[in-house]
């Protein structure tokens, strides 16, 4: 009788071949392939389909080789697994690595793999798939009740919509191409998730070890724009009368930062950072023309701006709401500028181009000045004005930074967590929803790479990202998470927070805790102002009874855990909380805003 999944190993169904020392396999070279091409961590959630990975990573110990492999750092929950390895990209710039089970544990990675899609993040993630013997015919046969019941109809097809590209392992002899081949793909700009499935026959499938050079297999190279829009985009920035560039995800590279600086700086040009998950222009730049989300208002900037460059953006601006003027001549940069991705996405621009975007600012930065297109009046003019609002803007900020009758605001929360990292060495992680915008305005982030959101909208990504930002980081730098209530328990703390512990990655937790879900509450509202969820205050949002969110982080993994709700208290138990990371050991704040 086969042992069933989770059951013991009775003498018939033991594998009874010889020793397996010098055992290589599918699986040796599947990990070895990950390693060659820079992976240095496996996060993995592992299942009926991995004895073959378990055994080569237990081979590669006895062997004393165990760092010809990526680091296997285990999650007891998918969505923890993905997001880490997304933070963990998104700080290195280094393709990573998700293993899960079967068809079930591709289903757990949820939303995170769109958050990976749209977030641009390199990662290979490498699901089992059913074994297709049942008689005993091939090694890694079904020998698991499961083995049936996880058996789905097409594997691949769970995925096919948010990743890049995807295929099956179908023969250890060409493993590592199939690898090296995924992971070129994932890293090519614009770059993003692949997904590989195996068998267990296959992945156990021996094999004489060999080996790939793996520089055959680099992303495709940065591609710059032509002569011609290079001196076209040039010469309108130059020539506009309130040029503007609006960018969401180009400080994904931070090297990209300083030349969009150099650029704005040569002709004053405002920068607006719409919908940004990480920095792109420095938030003290007096430039910056400010940050918007899910903005209600129209934004003055992109009213006045005569010419716009878009540059990085998947949402520029929302039409029905916030759009330049009609006449304004606009311009997008971007490595994939129609999106096919996205099934709706139009922005009426004169010229599109496909470009590298530091590549392409550069380009446009150096001709400005070699031609000398600047007018020094009109720009010396321009950069007071824009200089001036930005100041006035900041001002009127710092004005609302303050409680209300006693009671904590998100304005108030956010300058007291800007306050607390000044001048230290930190990287914000932002899951704030509702409140994206007042993060953003109120902490400003600076220093590109110290402030990172997923790209995408699928909740829960801070959660698993916490720890993938710590792995990625010194020993000194402080990783700090500001997240909604609701993306808290979508980011399963309590996986979470185990993995922290377990792989001493320890972070900052502060909850932005309203109790309840604002933001659907925000959309009917946006539709039904006045229906009668509004009148009678009745959304189904609300997340009474209360829980203690941070004793779940302290249950699981032994963080240290607070609510705030006394608004002069805030900054100590901030500042107390932030000491407790530094000596090792992860913190959750949960602080109490004004209920939903
Ligand atoms: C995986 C997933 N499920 C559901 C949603 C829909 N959703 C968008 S915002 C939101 C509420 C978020 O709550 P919280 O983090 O507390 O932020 P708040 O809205 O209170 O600011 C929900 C449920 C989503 N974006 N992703
Ligand atoms: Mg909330």
């Amino acid at each position: 009788m086969p042992a069933a999944a989770g059951g013991p190993v009775g003498a018939a169904d033991q594998d009874n071949r010889a020793s397996t020392a010098g055992y290589y396999s599918t699986s040796t070279a599947f990990l070895e392939a990950l390693a060659e091409a820079g992976v240095s961590y496996i996060f993995a959630n592992l299942g009926s389909d991995h004895p073959g990975l378990i055994e080569a990573y237990a081979q590669a110990r006895a062997e004393g080789r165990e760092d010809a492999f990526p680091r296997l750092i285990i999650c007891p929950h998918e969505t923890v697994a993905l997001s880490a390895a997304h933070a963990y990209a998104s700080v290195t710039r280094q393709p990573q690595a998700v293993i899960v089970h079967v068809g079930d544990g591709t289903q757990n990675l949820g939303g995170e793999v769109n958050n990976a899609m749209r977030g641009h993040i390199p990662v290979l993630i490498f699901a089992g798939a059913s074994p297709y013997t049942q008689e005993g015919e091939l090694p890694g046969g079904r020998t698991e009740f499961i083995h049936w019941i996880q058996d789905a109809r097409d594997q691949r097809g769970i995925l096919r919509g948010f990743v890049k590209y995807d295929n099956e392992i179908r023969t250890g002899r060409n493993v590592k191409q199939l690898v090296h081949r995924a992971l070129q793909i994932a890293r090519s700009d614009p770059a993003g998730p692949v997904y590989l499935v195996g068998a267990r026959e296959v992945m156990e499938e021996p094999l004489e070890p060999y080996t790939v050079d793996p520089a055959q297999f680099r992303p495709v190279e940065p591609a710059a724009l032509t002569a011609g829009v290079t001196r076209e985009i040039a010469t309108a920035l130059a020539r506009a009368r309130h040029p503007l560039i609006v960018t969401s995800y180009l400080g994904r590279d931070p090297d990209a930062v300083p030349v969009l600086v150099d650029l704005a700086e040569q002709l004053a040009i405002g920068v607006l950072e719409s919908a940004a998950f990480c920095v792109n222009f420095p938030g003290d730049h007096p430039l910056h023309c400010g940050y918007q989300f899910t903005t209600t208002g129209q934004n003055p900037a992109l009213a006045q701006a005569d010419v716009i460059l878009v540059v990085d953006s998947h949402v520029p601006w929302i039409p029905a709401t916030n759009r330049p003027a009609p006449d304004a001549a606009i311009y997008v940069i971007d490595i994939d500028p129609l999106r096919p991705t996205m099934p709706l996405w139009q922005v009426a621009a004169r010229r599109f181009a496909a470009a590298d975007s530091k590549v392409a600012l550069e380009q446009i930065a150096r001709l400005v000045r070699a031609e000398n297109l600047a007018e020094a009046q009109v720009v010396e003019r321009r950069r007071a004005e824009i200089a001036a609002a930005n100041q006035a803007r900041i001002t009127a900020l710092d004005a609302l930074e303050q409680p209300e009758a006693g009671v904590i605001t998100p304005r108030y929360l956010t300058a007291c967590v800007r306050d607390l990292l000044a001048g230290t060495d930190s990287l914000v992680l932002t899951e704030t929803i509702t409140n994206y915008q007042i993060v953003a305005e109120h902490l400003r982030p600076s220093i590109p790479g110290s402030y990172l959101g997923s790209g995408g909208g699928s909740l829960g990504w801070t959660g698993g990202g916490a720890v993938g930002a710590k792995l990625a980081s010194s020993a000194e730098r402080a990783v700090v998470s500001l997240v909604g209530d609701g993306s808290y328990l979508f980011g399963v703390p309590a996986s979470a927070q185990w993995v922290a512990r377990r792989y001493n990655a320890p972070s900052l937790t502060v909850i932005y805790d309203n109790r309840g879900w604002a933001a659907p509450k925000f959309s009917t509202l946006r539709v039904h102002g006045h229906g009668a969820a509004a009148a009678a205050d009745d959304f189904h949002v609300s997340f009474e009874p209360e829980a203690d969110l941070p004793a779940i982080a302290a249950a699981a993994g032994g963080a240290y855990a607070v609510t705030a709700a006394d608004p002069d208290e805030l900054p100590q138990v901030l500042k107390d909380a932030l000491a407790v990371v530094r000596g090792g050991r992860s913190a959750v704040v949960s602080v109490h805003l004004a209920p939903v």
